[in-house]
């Protein structure tokens, strides 16, 4: 299970038959009926011989379409993915029918349990559906990738030249055209992803699960209903937090723009954020520093002035990594990475990171651009990297991450060490205030980031469970769309958004089929990741301040999590890293403490909140 992977990620198994457990039944004598514990070992065992041969030939031409869409490279990813989707449908029942067997290896049990949720995209057994649903599921993403708004025959821009409209401009009316513009190319996705969804959903029913949601939140050594909870429990931590940076940027947004483009009561309208998706407001920074004259801590003039092109940006990132006493990124993953956008070609420019062969075939897969957002997100890309440098050895079924909220959390734990005075000993920072002002610029930065992402990395997959258990049905894409964007983020759209639309379809994930909740688990987790990397590199002082570059016992530690893949429960792992065995949002409000402070202040005579 690719984590990071686009498309149709941990989906996929497929083709080649497989153990014929009913023959073997019916050749038993009749009291030893059942299949023994050596039978599911070696079932094990060739299982992840023929799992390992069909993901590497889905890895490999899905890293050939998305850097390269067109129909050739189209038609071989989606036969391969109807390939592995295939073996999956007769695997996983085989692998259930060893439920009952007694005295199998905690191993071989695990394994047999990791089965049922290969399938992100569970297909029909029908051939001519699952045919079919490879063929829209892969197309949905290159529809994607391509992507373009033309205001005219000779007008286009594509999504990097819209987002940067989208980052810099302060023009309403500018906003507002990139804003829609960028949703016009997903209308056509609407039949096509209401037809993915009854046939996913067929398929998730054929193996025992009442939709795909639930096959979804199954993958987390819990109960889907037990997990469903625990989600919430997350996010009743966090939200006072991000209801008070909500209510202090709709106040100095309304300072702005005006009562006419944004109230001070109420959602925020989607496209002043400074974001396409509104995920993460980290572009208005420049409007919301708290203090104006402290240093800065942008450091995409710096990156720009030292010359930092796209190899020199990774190989800084890397040089976090090693400095942790982490092993350098072969050198394949140097000579196959995607760094910039090729001329000519058309690809899927969302940053991903891939292991092509299973076994330490790295590479990253990006469009950089010399920025501080982009020098952020390659450390989140890394971090994929180095969870599967050091899974590799393992069975198939355990490359994978703890759960998919560790791998999304690995990279950007490291990034919360990108400090001010780390900047500052790599030369991309001339100066360092240790000033309480200086404190509260840095913290503002960050929670613009992590804390306005939160209740959207927690509605997106609302919104797809919704629509897969039927909650919001095919009429209502968009309704309920807005609905839970209203609910979480407080957010509005900006025009009117009919039902001929269909705004989810504009978010990568939605098309590429990647779960999303494992971002909002991620953002909780890295800060239990980096506070516990904190206390092994014997950091003392407040949470915000710790860098654990060279430290050998941090990286000691994370290394000791990152060997063990998925071979044990989530917890099992996160308590080699922390000492704790549970999710917890604590030292995410320990590390905004600074700025919870100066929110409380500011919004004092606000009313914050919204209803609608
Ligand atoms: O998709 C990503 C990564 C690749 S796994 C770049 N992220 C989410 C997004 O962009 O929506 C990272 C943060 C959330
Ligand atoms: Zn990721």
């Amino acid at each position: 299970m690719r984590p990071i992977l686009p498309i149709l990620p941990l989906a996929v198994l497929f083709a080649c038959g497989g153990v014929k457990l009913d023959e073997e039944v019916a050749s038993e004598p009749a009291a030893t009926a059942g299949p023994t514990a050596d039978e599911a070992a070696a079932w094990v065992k060739t299982n992840d011989e023929k799992l390992k041969a069909l993901y590497i030939a889905r890895e490999t031409a899905y890293w050939a379409y998305e850097t390269d869409i067109k129909p050739e490279t189209e038609a071989l990813a989606s036969s391969t993915a109807e390939a592995a989707m295939a073996y999956l449908t007769t695997a996983i029942p085989e692998a259930a029918a060893f439920n009952d067997v007694t005295g199998l290896d905690p191993d071989v049990a695990r394994q047999l349990g990791l089965m049922k949720i290969q399938a992100t995209l569970p297909a029909p057994s029908a051939a001519e559906k699952r045919k079919r649903l490879a063929e829209i599921a892969t197309k949905l993403g290159g529809l994607y990738g391509k992507g373009k708004f033309c205001k005219t025959d000779d007008d286009c821009k594509d999504l990097g030249q819209l987002e940067e409209i989208i980052g810099t401009s302060r023009n309403p009316d500018e906003l507002l055209e990139a804003w829609e513009g960028w949703r016009t190319l997903s209308p056509q996705m609407r039949p096509i992803y209401q037809e993915f969804v009854a046939l996913g959903n067929e398929g998730a029913t054929e193996i025992g699960y009442a939709d795909m949601g639930v096959g979804w939140r199954s993958g987390y050594d819990m109960t889907p209903q037990e997990f469903e909870v625990e989600i919430d429990r997350l996010w009743a931590q966090v939200q006072p937090l991000y209801e008070q940076l909500h209510c202090h940027v709709r106040a100095e947004l309304n300072e702005q723009y005006g009562d006419d483009v944004v109230a001070t009561s109420g959602s925020i309208p989607a496209h002043l954020l400074g974001n396409m998706w509104r995920q993460s407001w980290d572009n208005l920074y420049p409007m919301l520093e708290p203090f104006p004259g402290e240093p800065s801590l942008d450091v995409t003039a710096a990156l720009v002035d030292k010359g930092y092109e796209d190899q020199k940006m990774v190989k800084a990132a890397e040089g976090f990594f090693t400095s942790m006493g982490l092993d350098p990124l072969p050198q394949t993953f140097w000579e196959n990475s995607m760094f910039t956008k090729p001329e000519g070609k058309e690809v899927v420019c969302h940053a991903s990171a891939w292991d092509l062969s299973y076994n330490n075939d790295l590479r990253i897969k990006m469009c950089i651009k010399p920025t501080m957002e982009d020098y952020v997100t390659i450390h989140h890309e890394l971090g994929h990297n180095y969870y599967f440098q050091n899974y590799y050895t393992l069975p198939v079924l355990y490359q994978s991450g703890a759960n998919d909220g560790f791998h999304e959390a690995i990279g950007d734990a490291i990034a919360l060490s990108i400090t001010p005075s780390y900047l500052n000993k790599v030369g991309l920072l001339d100066t360092v205030s240790e000033s309480e002002h200086a404190v509260i610029n840095k913290q503002m930065q960050d929670a613009l980031a992590k804390v306005a992402f939160l209740p959207f990395g927690r509605m997106i997959d609302q919104w797809r469970w919704d629509v897969f258990n039927g909650k919001i049905s095919t009429e209502e894409y968009n309704k309920g769309w807005w609905e839970l964007r209203a609910k979480y983020q407080g957010i509005a759209p900006p025009s009117e958004r009919s039902e001929d639309l269909f705004d989810p379809g504009a978010k990568y994930h939605i098309p590429g089929n990647t779960p999303y909740i494992r971002y909002f688990l991620a953002h909780v987790l890295q800060f239990q990741f980096h506070k516990a990397m904190c206390e092994a590199s014997g950091h003392e002082g407040p949470l915000h301040t710790c860098s654990v570059y060279e430290s050998k016992e941090a990286g000691a530690k994370l290394k000791a999590m990152l060997e063990m893949g998925a071979s044990k429960p989530w917890p099992d792992a996160l308590e080699a890293l922390t000492d704790t065995r549970e999710m917890s949002a604590d030292p995410l409000v320990e590390y905004f403490a600074p700025l919870a402070g100066y929110l409380a202040e500011q919004n004092k005579d606000r009313t914050c909140g919204w209803t609608e």
